[in-house]
C-alpha cells in the first residue's frame, strides 16, 4: 500500500487548492462578496439566513474536501472531521444539509435553497467546487510510507483566521517576513493523523492570499506540505540560511495579541527575548515552520485539533513539534524534564461537550527545536496555571 499515502497527499494538495479558490472567489465575485461582508443588524437580522454566509463558505469547503476524499478513499468515511456542522436553516426556516452532490446541477439547486434562491451566487460557488483540478508535485508523488489511508484520520480547518479573511486587509507578505494581520494570515489547513496513536503524519497548508497577481487586483496563493512517519521526514519548505531579518538574535516568541499580560511579562523577562504578534493560530505555527520565529506560545485553551494538526505535521517533518504547554509545565514540576507532551489528534476530552471535546486546552507551544521548551517553561513557572 506504499503508494496510497502518496495518492492521498496528491489529492489533499489538489482539494486544498480548490478550497483556496472558493476562498478567493468569495472575495472577488461581487454577488458573493456582498454576502460575505453583510452585517446582520436590527430588523434585517434574520431576513437572509440564520447562519452567516461566512459559515456557509466554511461548511462548503469542509464538505467539498470530505466529498472528494471519500470518493477516492472510501476507507476514510467517518474519519474526516472538521469544525462545522453542515445543517443549515434558510430564510424560510427550512433545514438544509449542505453537501456536495455527484451532479453539478444538484449542488447548485441545494446551494440555491440555502441561499434563499440566489441562483447566481449558487452557480458561482458550484463551478469552483466541481472543477477538476490536479496539482502535480514530484516529491509528493514519490513518497513511500508503510501506512495506508485506512490507518489515518483527517482534521480540516476550512479557513483558519476567519476574522482576517472577512476583514480583508490587503497586506502582502513581506519577503522573508510575516504579516501581523491581514489576508495572508487566512489559511486552509488539512491535517492527517494516525488512528492508533493520534500522531500527526501529514499536513497540507494552503495560503490563498500570499501575494498580489500581476494585475494587482487578484491574489496568488502558495501551498506547503509535510510528512513525518518512521524514517520518512519530508517537508516542501526548505530553510534558507541565514534566516530572515525579522528573526533577531536571542529568543523570538510569537504570541496572540490577546495573550495574558502575565505571560507577556514573563516571556519578555527572558534575557534577549523579543515578543512579536500575528493573527491566526495556523499562521503562527506556519511562522515557526518557516523559521521566522523560534517559538509560538499560547497559554489559553482557545485552539482546537483542526487548528494545529496540519502545521504540527510540517514541524515534525522538520524535527520540531507542538506540545501541550500545561503538560510541559507539569512535567518540569514532577522532575520529568525533557518530556515533550506532544499533542495527539485521535482522542476527545470525553467529559467535555461540543467543540471543547477537541480543544488544545492546556495551551500550546510550537517549536523547531525542542530545547526551547525548557526556556519557556522555566520563564512561565509559577506565573500561569
Ligand atoms: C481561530 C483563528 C484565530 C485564533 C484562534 C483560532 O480560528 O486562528 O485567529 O486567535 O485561536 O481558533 P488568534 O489570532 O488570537 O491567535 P478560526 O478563524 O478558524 O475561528
Ligand atoms: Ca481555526
Amino acid at each position: 500500500m506504499a503508494s496510497g499515502m502518496a495518492e492521498l497527499l496528491r489529492l489533499l494538495l489538489s482539494v486544498a487548492e480548490k478550497a483556496a479558490n472558493v476562498a478567493r472567489v468569495c472575495r472577488q465575485e461581487a454577488p458573493l462578496f456582498e454576502l460575505l461582508v453583510q452585517e446582520k443588524t436590527g430588523v434585517d437580522k434574520n431576513k437572509k439566513f440564520v447562519q452567516d454566509f461566512k459559515t456557509l463558505a466554511d461548511v462548503l469547503i469542509q464538505e467539498m474536501i470530505r466529498h472528494d476524499v471519500c470518493a477516492k478513499f472510501p476507507e476514510l468515511t467517518g474519519f474526516i472531521h472538521g469544525e462545522e456542522s453542515n445543517k443549515f436553516k434558510n430564510g424560510l426556516g427550512e433545514s438544509v444539509i449542505v453537501r456536495v452532490c455527484a451532479q453539478e446541477e444538484d449542488t447548485t439547486a441545494l446551494l440555491a435553497k440555502v441561499l434563499d434562491g440566489d441562483q447566481n451566487a449558487a452557480s458561482l460557488l458550484t463551478k469552483v467546487i466541481h472543477q477538476d483540478l490536479q496539482i502535480k508535485d514530484e516529491t509528493a508523488e514519490s513518497l513511500q510510507l508503510s501506512i495506508s489511508p485506512a490507518d489515518v484520520g483527517i482534521w480540516i480547518d476550512p479557513i483558519d483566521g476567519t476574522s482576517q479573511y472577512i476583514e480583508g486587509k490587503e497586506e502582502e507578505e513581506p519577503d522573508e517576513g510575516f504579516c501581523p494581520f491581514g489576508l495572508p494570515c487566512a489559511l486552509v489547513l488539512i491535517g492527517v493523523y494516525l488512528r492508533s496513536t493520534g500522531q500527526p503524519v501529514m499536513g497540507v497548508i494552503n495560503q490563498p492570499f500570499n501575494h498580489k497577481d500581476s494585475t494587482g487586483k487578484g491574489w496568488k496563493g502558495q501551498h506547503l506540505w509535510g510528512v513525518s512517519y518512521g524514517e520518512v521526514n519530508v517537508c516542501s519548505f526548505k530553510h534558507r540560511r541565514p534566516s530572515c531579518p525579522q528573526k533577531r538574535d536571542g529568543l523570538s516568541v510569537l504570541l496572540s495579541s490577546s495573550e495574558k499580560p502575565a505571560v507577556k511579562d514573563a516571556l519578555a523577562a527572558i534575557p534577549s527575548s523579543s515578543l512579536m504578534y500575528a493573527s491566526g493560530a495556523g499562521y503562527k505555527i506556519l511562522c515557526v515552520v518557516q523559521g521566522l520565529v523560534d517559538v509560538y506560545v499560547l497559554s489559553e485553551g482557545s485552539t482546537f485539533r483542526w487548528d494545529s494538526c496540519a502545521p504540527h505535521a510540517l514541524l515534525r517533518a522538520l524535527g520540531g513539534g507542538v506540545s501541550d504547554l500545561r503538560e510541559c509545565m507539569r512535567a518540569r514540576v514532577s522532575g520529568n524534564k525533557g518530556h515533550t507532551a506532544e499533542l495527539t489528534y485521535h482522542q476527545p476530552h470525553t467529559e467535555s461537550q461540543g467543540v471543547d471535546r477537541w480543544a488544545n486546552r492546556g495551551g500550546i507551544i510550537a517549536y523547531l527545536d525542542s530545547s526551547i521548551i525548557d526556556k519557556v517553561v522555566a520563564a512561565l513557572a509559577g506565573k500561569i496555571f
